[in-house]
């Protein structure tokens, strides 16, 4: 044997490396031994591996990834390269580091309230498991015996495309409230899918959970659904903001030159969109995109009954001291061939609501529901905005459950009534 080599037994001794780590390193080719005895199959090292064994213990103390330790092997000679992969997992790190404060910075809320939780409302339908049909952000869709269709929302809110850890207390009444409220105030323009928010009228199947329903939920007559999301914009902002920036018009449909986020459109306009799978995002229509789709007649009552609700719908509002900048609406047809108003309607999670007071063109304008929320995650929380959001400081739920008060009884001139069971 040469003398001037070392066992893998004295490397991992003077290296701080395990021997099972050195034959790990040894066979992924971060490590080659000098000389493996071709008759022991021992693995012997030149003196000078045990710098390169050192050096691989420390870098796999701070985590980094064997492929980054393979490239500062071979850059030795190479500061800058060193430097760049050394750069790029202090990053790493960093980041991973933010999301570990988030992760403990939950712990003490889920510790604190153990015992306190309420059972959400999806909790509390466990039992309808077999008539579930489909999950939304924050909705969920049942099945009932007579082919009709359950609504139900939950109190979860959503922001910046994730459903938030902590529920807002009473959300899904309050919105399914006003859902149903403007249902009712659009009649004259259309009709639309609901048969019922009494849940004493509802199917016997869903009778047992009548203090989970009731308030946040409603029956409704199973359509077939237009595939195209209607929606009305009466002020610039968002994806059609961008759009605009780019081309000068948005959707097919050309804008005057110098507007700016938040500003008032010259008429209210249709952009439709697809339907995307969840999770994915809905991409613009033209109007003659739509008539492709569902044909001319079709196309033309679709933009006339959407431009009409949204009018009348920002009428209102701005009635209450809120603009109605843009809402989506979907519609169905019914077995005998009517065209129905759909899903939800005009709430803060179908719509952008602004307070008027603060209505400034030329900057993002301040949501009237979800503010709060987005000032919080944005600043105070340190929030990464690539690893799932924290959980909300009770304040922040407070004063956002009050916005949903707020804007209910500013629209419909109406006290909410909580509805807890
Ligand atoms: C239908 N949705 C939306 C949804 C999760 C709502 C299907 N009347 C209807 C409706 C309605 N509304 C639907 N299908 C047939 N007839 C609505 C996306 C998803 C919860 C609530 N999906």
């Amino acid at each position: 044997m040469d003398d001037t080599l070392l066992g893998i037994g004295q490397i991992a001794k003077a290296s701080g490396l395990t021997v099972s780590a050195l034959r790990f390193y040894a066979s992924s080719s971060v490590l080659v031994p000098a000389v493996v005895d071709a008759a022991t199959g021992y693995r012997l090292y030149r003196p000078k591996q045990l710098h390169e064994a050192r050096l691989i213990a420390q870098l796999r103390r701070v985590a980094m990834p064997l492929h980054d330790i393979r490239q500062i092997l071979a850059a030795r000679e190479d500061p800058a390269e060193v430097a760049t992969i050394v750069e790029r997992h202090l990053h790493r790190l960093e980041a991973g580091l933010a999301d570990a404060k988030h992760v403990l910075s939950t712990v003490h809320h889920l510790l604190d309230d153990q015992e306190t939780t309420m059972p959400t409302t999806t909790d509390a339908l466990a039992g309808l498991a077999d008539r579930h049909l489909h999950s939304g952000k924050v909705r969920e869709l049942y099945s009932a015996d007579d082919g009709s269709l359950l609504i139900v929302a939950t109190d979860r809110i959503s922001a910046y495309d994730y459903v938030l850890p902590n529920d807002i207390p009473d959300k899904g009444a309050i919105l399914s409230q006003l859902s149903l409220w403007w249902f009712g105030h659009l009649t004259d323009l259309a009709p639309n899918h609901v048969v019922t928010a009494d849940v004493a009228e509802y199917p016997s199947e869903f009778r047992a959970y009548a203090d989970a329903l009731r308030g946040r939920s409603m029956l409704c007559r199973r359509l077939d659904m237009v595939p195209v999301e209607c929606v009305a914009r009466g002020y610039l902002t968002g994806s059609a903001l961008a759009e605009y920036q780019r081309t000068g018009a948005v959707h097919g449909v050309a804008l005057p030159t110098g507007l700016l986020d938040g500003s008032r459109l010259p008429e209210p306009i249709f952009t439709p969109t697809t339907k995307a799978p969840t999770g994915e995002h809905d991409a613009p229509m033209t109007y003659d995109d739509v008539v492709a789709r569902v044909g001319a007649g079709r196309a033309e009552q679709l933009r006339t009954l959407t431009l009409a609700m949204y009018r009348r719908a920002a009428e209102q509002a701005a009635a209450a001291g809120v603009i109605l900048a843009d809402t989506k609406l979907e519609f169905g047809v019914a077995t005998d061939g009517t065209l129905m108003l759909a899903d939800e309607v005009l709430t803060p999670d179908s719509s952008r609501f602004w307070p008027a007071e603060d209505w400034q063109p030329g900057r993002q304008q301040p949501s009237y529901d979800k503010q709060f929320v987005r000032d919080w995650l944005t600043s105070a929380s340190g929030w990464n905005r690539t690893s799932p959001p924290p959980m909300l400081p009770d304040e922040v739920v407070e004063q956002t459950r009050a916005k949903y008060v707020d804007a209910f009884e500013r629209l419909t001139g109406r006290p909410f009534e909580a509805t807890r069971a």
